[in-house]
């Protein structure tokens, strides 16, 4: 049988690295976004909506049997644009899944949702306080507290992303720690698709990299295999950036980098 998926924000960087990783002969991605995606492929479909509009959700949502919910904003912004894209946003999308009958969604959170933690010892693990560095980080923490509590009132089965740094390529010396590769975003993604009743979970969106901070216990509990490593570009950043001086500089002391000396509510 097909299964229909809908993908918000799907116009986005991570939407495009996702669709053609995401494509199956018995799959159809349905996208939403309010910017227009042009280039369809086999097996796509696009909706041109606003993750804020709860009919036009609802209407998208119906007859998925998932949503990966991108949308909203990616960065620092001022607080009214934050708690509209990505709180509301959040309810939005949780609320017209309900109303849908759609009965999993993957969220899109941040490590900037416990961007003030030190990094320690060991890997962080996934249940760590909320602590975020910025309005931005705050709206996820939001967004983790919605997915729970639509997960505790109606069964529905939520799993919230605290994602790294998901880019075609590692662009910096945090992001040897950070960096979540292409693929492996796909990989996890698909593992929060079949993996049998997740309840509600969070798990770091965070490739095997060697020098990483984040534990991938939560990953592989449900069955993400992560297979790349950012250390692949460790001679070709150092050379570019220097040796990282892991306990000094301020942008590798706290896991949310340079997000936690950002303006708070400046737009970035
Ligand atoms: C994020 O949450 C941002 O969306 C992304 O642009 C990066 O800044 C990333 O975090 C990161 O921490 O590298």
């Amino acid at each position: 049988m097909t299964e229909r998926i809908l993908i918000t924000g799907a116009a986005g960087l991570v939407g495009s690295m996702l669709r053609p990783r995401m494509a199956r002969p018995d799959r159809i991605l349905r996208l939403l976004d309010l910017t227009t995606v042009d280039d369809l492929a086999p097996g796509e479909e696009f909706v041109q909506g606003s993750v804020t509009d709860l009919d036009a959700m609802t209407a998208a949502a119906e007859g998925v049997s998932a949503i990966v919910h991108l949308g909203g904003q990616s960065r620092e912004g001022t607080a009214e644009d934050v708690v509209q894209r990505n709180m509301y946003g959040t309810y939005v999308t949780l609320e017209a899944a309900r109303r849908a009958g759609c009965d999993r969604v993957i969220l899109a959170s941040s490590n900037h949702a416990v961007g003030f933690h030190v990094r320690g010892e060991g890997d962080l693990p996934a249940d760590v306080d909320p602590r975020p560095d910025t309005f931005y980080g705050w709206s996820k923490v939001a967004m983790e507290g919605a997915g729970r509590l639509y997960n505790d009132r109606f069964g529905m089965d939520v799993i919230s992303l605290r994602i790294g740094s998901w880019f075609p390529e590692p662009a910096d010396v945090r992001a040897l720690a950070t960096w979540l590769s292409p693929d492996d975003g796909a990989r996890l993604v698909e593992a929060c698709l079949s993996v049998a009743s997740p309840g509600y979970r969070v798990v770091w969106g965070v490739s095997r990299n060697t020098r990483r901070w984040w534990s991938l216990a939560e990953g592989e509990a449900i069955g993400y295999d992560p297979r790349d490593d950012a250390e692949t570009y460790a001679e070709e950043l150092i050379a570019k950036f220097g040796e990282p001086d892991w306990d000094n500089d301020p942008a590798l002391v706290r896991v949310g980098g340079s997000f936690t000396w950002f303006p708070l509510g400046q737009v970035m």
